[in-house]
């Protein structure tokens, strides 16, 4: 057995489905153990980048480790942006890339990366974009490395790890004479009794001085699969729950607890219920810097901080926990409600004030596509458990305010690392693994653009990916932030092409609509397809962008920003 099938044999053992990649001569070994694998589906991308993050989508809300693979030098670089989003987005994924062949070491031959006589150091690279990376000296180090690479990925705060295979092992003569099955073996982060009793002695206590608590939620949660632990603890101890974007849909929105979501271009109301709030009980949250208003200073004083997180390094990072809790956030809510339970009696319903559900109910423009009701209409057609990725850009601001979820379906912005095509790529990762939801992905015409090539991935696997192009022929949010700092704008506009048209050439549904009524049309079609399909919809360029890091809301955002300008508060 060579080393490319010994690592294949031990991705089977662990219950990986799909490996995604690229070809090259470094990585041969690896495209004919997976074209020979039964369980594992090897799925050949147009661009690395596309494959590192169909591995995080496949990861995203499984237990499962997101694969991918690329031949050493360029094949292996084109992975960097998926790690980095795995690294900041708390994804298990392996990346495996073929290293040049270490008998011409440092002559400069195809694709080195050995650091030696100008070239890079790709082991140097790797490790600063992963938990670990290793390289495989020896055929029989094989098993140990995957072994030991695959529970480092999934320990504590999951991310991201790399295994080199160097390219001399793709020949004969290099034999794993070891083989043997590895075993995931990562230990749950489970909470200390003393320290949840704690939390709850101090929450009981604030339930009786009447004091106000909410709950804070964030991705975390949802990666810990913490819905009804979540749903039982708001509902027994009467908590309006506030969620990041990432946690939307935790609960359901519609669920009378439920006041919105708490970050940059958030619900007012959840700004509201937050500034009236005694007790945060913040769940898997990494207070990242569009949760914190640009890492708002004060947001807690005054407020009692627990913070429940997977990962000790995220605790105090932004803001000092008076309660820190480290642990899995499934368990910590569930040690908490046991534990409160005992300690306080029937509780009266919570009045959740001051739902801005109103300014969720956007005036038509005729003949024109409003963003806000393209997202609010997704979110009333979203079948049950559909899961909506948003990319970067003003497109996510909309989504994330006006797309209603139900409880078990998901909404997952471009994370902290924020890479444009992150989630338009992304998605077909996510499909594989979950054939039997519904995927939409909202994204900009600036991220399409750049990685909409691989539909024709999509159409060769029949993933039924849905992409709706927020097509406004500009990088709209890039467009804010020139107008905001610098009061004009350039080099923002661009051409499309007609990717209705590309699409139906592709083999895939295409459909270019310019008002609401055919996007409603051309969604439900696409629902109903169950082919890959892109929605090209014509967005009005002038709908005032949802997009404010004022807790106060866009409008609000927008006066105070002007007031600041007035006063010269600018100036240096
Ligand atoms: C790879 C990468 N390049 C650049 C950026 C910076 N960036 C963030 S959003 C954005 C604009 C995206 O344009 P589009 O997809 O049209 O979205 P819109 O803002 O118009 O909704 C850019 C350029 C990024 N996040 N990632
Ligand atoms: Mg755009």
């Amino acid at each position: 057995m060579r080393v490319f099938e010994s690592l294949v044999a031990g991705l089977e053992n662990i219950g990986v489905t799909a490996a995604f990649g690229g070809a090259g001569e470094t990585c041969t070994g690896m495209m004919l153990a997976l074209k020979h694998s039964t369980q594992i589906r090897g799925i050949i991308t147009r661009h690395e980048q596309a494959a590192s993050f169909m591995a995080c989508g496949y990861a995203m809300y499984t237990n499962h480790l997101g694969v991918c693979w690329a031949t050493a030098g360029p094949g292996a670089f084109n992975l960097f942006s998926g790690l980095g989003m795995a690294m900041s987005d708390s994804y298990p994924i392996l990346a495996i890339t073929g290293y040049a062949n270490r008998h011409w070491m440092g002559r400069g031959s195809l694709n080195e990366t050995s650091a030696l006589n100008n070239t890079p150091d790709s082991q140097k690279m790797f490790a600063a974009c992963t938990k670990g990376s290793w390289i495989i000296d020896h055929p029989d180090q094989t098993c140990d490395i995957l072994e030991q690479a695959v529970n480092t990925a999934f320990a504590g705060r999951p991310g991201p790890v790399h295994i080199a295979v160097p390219g001399e092992f793709n020949l004969p003569g290099h034999d794993v004479t070891n083989h043997r099955q590895i075993q995931r073996s990562v230990e749950t982060v489970s909470p200390d009794p003393a320290r949840v009793d704690e939390i709850a002695v101090m929450l009981a206590d604030a339930f009786a001085k009447g004091k106000s608590v909410v709950a804070l939620v964030g991705f975390g949660a949802i990666r810990s699969g913490a819905n009804s632990a979540v749903k039982e603890f708001i509902e027994r101890f009467q908590i309006p729950l506030l969620t990041t974007l990432d946690g939307k849909g935790i609960v359901s929105e519609n669920h009378p607890l439920s006041i919105g979501v708490f970050c940059d271009s958030g619900h007012a109301s959840a700004w509201k219920a937050f500034m009236n709030a005694d007790v945060v009980v913040a769940i898997g949250n990494a207070f990242n810097q569009h949760a914190t208003f640009n890492y708002w200073e004060g947001l807690f004083d005054g407020r009692t901080l627990v913070h429940i997180n997977i990962s000790e390094s995220e605790i105090d990072k932004v803001h000092k926990a008076d309660y820190a809790l480290v642990a899995d956030a499934q368990l910590a809510v569930r040690a908490m409600t046991e534990a409160l339970d005992a300690k306080t009696g029937a509780r009266t319903p919570a009045v959740v004030d001051g739902r801005d559900y109103e300014s969720r109910v956007i005036t038509p423009l005729p003949g024109a596509i409003h963003p806000a009701r393209l997202a609010q209409i997704v979110g009333r057609l979203l079948p049950e458990r559909g899961i909506v990725l948003a990319d970067a850009g003003a497109h996510l601001t909309w989504l994330g305010y006006y797309l209603e979820l139900e409880s078990g379906q998901h909404f997952r912005k471009a994370g902290e690392f924020g890479p444009m095509a992150g989630h338009t790529n992304g998605a077909i990762g996510l499909q594989v693994a979950h054939p039997d939801r519904t995927i939409v992905v909202g994204c900009g015409d600036g991220c399409y653009s750049l990685a909409g090539f691989e539909l024709m991935t999509a159409v060769e696997h029949e993933l039924p990916v849905i992409w709706i192009i927020f097509n406004d022929g500009e990088f709209k949010l890039i467009k804010i932030y020139q107008m905001t700092e610098y009061f004009e704008s350039g080099l923002v506009d661009f051409r499309n092409p007609d990717f209705a048209a590309h699409a139906r050439a592709c083999g895939a549904n295409g459909y270019s609509v310019s008002d609401e009524d055919e996007f409603e049309a051309a969604f439900k079609d696409a629902l109903a397809s169950g082919k890959p399909c892109v929605i090209d919809a014509k967005i009005t360029r002038w709908a005032i962008p949802h997009f404010s890091t004022s807790p106060r809301g866009t409008i609000a955002g927008i006066i105070e920003r002007i007031e600041e300008r007035m006063r010269g508060a600018d100036k240096p």
